[in-house]
């Protein structure tokens, strides 16, 4: 064929290959390009979904509306009338897929209440006519941004409802303004939530994250942590690295205390998930993940918070997770928990976490403008393992203010634009 080729290009030969590359081209762009040709070629088992026809995020709850159903005995597992529940079957009947996702929710938080009439004080939930299997609280850490967490709980509540699980939705707020501390805040919600009771699975779940097909159970592996946010909107669908445990994840109360939890030393942004997927990896563990098809999530566009600027450090902090995970974490966690507050769709944590040591080295730290200074230098902060949960009135009707049991207020922080660059630091979020 070389031969035949090599002698000059108008003869039919090199026509004949022309034309085959050109057709190889066409199959190749008709069958979605590389990833499609392979899916052809090798038949995958992936579940297949039309994310292009989504069902209402309260589809199959209507039933659920009024009348309410008579209240279960809960703790006993009877109906009123002391029948024995019957266990949810499993999977959910009344999962439908993929789900339409409002990146802001038109209603305000009342009116979310009135949609989902037996969440219970607190952002709790039970099924009420059978007895579930899973048990899963969902922490999500927080600071200023309300919209979010109302399009949050709009969506999740019911999304949550029709997989049939008991649930209960803990937002962790961060007090002041100093620097963010997401992972610190997990590690707070974590150990709460098991105060109240005996979760058998733990969300880490970041705000502004609405997962669209509701085949993506939240409930835990019994041996290894769950990433679940595999294929986001902001990332086209996929998993911009194989380590990435950023977004949503979840880990049984075993998994946790084995990677002694999360660090409590990243303060701002990035690095943080790294250093939890390396402590599931050093705790002689691994991530196990749903299949992409049904692990997709829309984020909610937004710019960097004001007080969760890049952490220069978090390079330096990678690289000894090795050395530190032991001694940082679960084991090292100090905080004091300011409020308790059952919310009619979520309870409230309001939590003094400290500041970043590092910030208060030889500098006194800046108070920022229009915000409450804190009151107290970070070597008072202490665990209050022992401290009463005074439940307070329900907070403001804005829920960004909530009353304080020392009479503090948590700050009303302005949603200041600071959009902070993503930067070329392989830690991509
Ligand atoms: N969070 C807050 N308040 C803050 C900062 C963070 O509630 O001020 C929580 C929230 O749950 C959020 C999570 O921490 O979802 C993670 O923070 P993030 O949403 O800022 O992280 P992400 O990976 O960062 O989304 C993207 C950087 C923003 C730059 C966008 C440029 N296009
Ligand atoms: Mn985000």
């Amino acid at each position: 064929m070389m031969a035949c080729c090599g002698r000059s290009l108008d003869s039919p030969c090199t026509l004949a290959l022309l034309i085959g590359f050109q057709f190889a081209f066409v199959l190749y762009f008709s069958l979605g390009g590389f990833r499609g040709l392979v899916s052809v070629l090798v038949h995958t088992t992936e579940p297949e979904f039309d994310y292009s026809r989504p069902h209402d995020v309260y589809t199959n709850l209507s039933h659920l509306g009024a009348p309410p159903p008579p209240p279960r005995n809960s703790s006993a597992g009877l109906t009123a009338s002391g029948q024995p529940l019957r266990d949810c079957p499993i999977p959910s009947p009344m999962l439908v897929g993929p789900v339409s996702v409002h990146l802001f929710s038109p209603l305000s938080l009342d009116e979310i209440k009135q949609r989902n009439p037996l969440v219970l004080p607190g952002g709790r939930y039970r099924p009420p006519d059978c007895e579930p299997h899973h048990h899963t609280a969902i922490v999500v850490p927080y600071r200023n941004r309300l919209s979010h967490l109302r399009a949050l709980l709009y969506h999740l509540h019911p999304f949550l409802q029709r997989q049939q699980i008991h649930y209960s939705i803990y937002i962790v707020q961060q007090w002041g303004n100093g620097t963010f501390n997401r992972a610190k805040l997990l590690n707070v919600g974590v150990r709460e939530a098991l105060r109240d009771e005996d979760w058998s699975c733990i969300f880490l779940h970041d705000v502004d994250l609405l997962p669209e097909n509701d085949h993506n159970t939240y409930t835990c592996h019994k041996q290894f942590p769950t990433h679940l946010s595999v294929a986001m909107d902001k990332f086209r669908y996929r998993l911009p690295y194989p380590q990435y445990f950023g977004g949503v994840s979840a880990v049984t109360p075993d998994q946790y205390m084995k990677m002694n939890g999360f660090p409590n030393q990243y303060w701002g942004w990035g690095g943080e998930d790294d250093d939890i997927a390396a402590r599931v990896r050093l705790s002689g563990m691994k991530i196990v993940r749903p299949p992409v098809a049904i692990g997709h999530y829309k984020m909610i566009k937004h710019r960097g918070d004001k007080g969760n600027e890049q952490n220069p450090r978090r390079f330096d902090l990678l690289k000894r997770t090795r050395l530190n995970w032991h001694s940082d974490g679960l084991s090292s966690l100090n905080y004091e928990l300011l409020s308790k507050e059952l919310e009619p769709l979520y309870t409230n944590l309001t939590v003094d976490i400290g500041e970043d040591p590092r910030l208060n080295q030889g500098r006194v730290p800046v108070a920022v403008k229009s915000t409450p200074v804190h009151p107290r230098s970070t070597s008072n902060v202490r665990d209050t393992a022992k401290q009463e949960n005074k439940l307070e009135e329900r907070a403001a009707a804005n829920n960004t203010v909530v009353k304080l049991s020392e009479g503090k207020r948590a700050p009303v922080q302005s949603k200041t634009a600071n959009q902070t660059t993503q930067g070329q630091t392989g830690v991509v979020k």
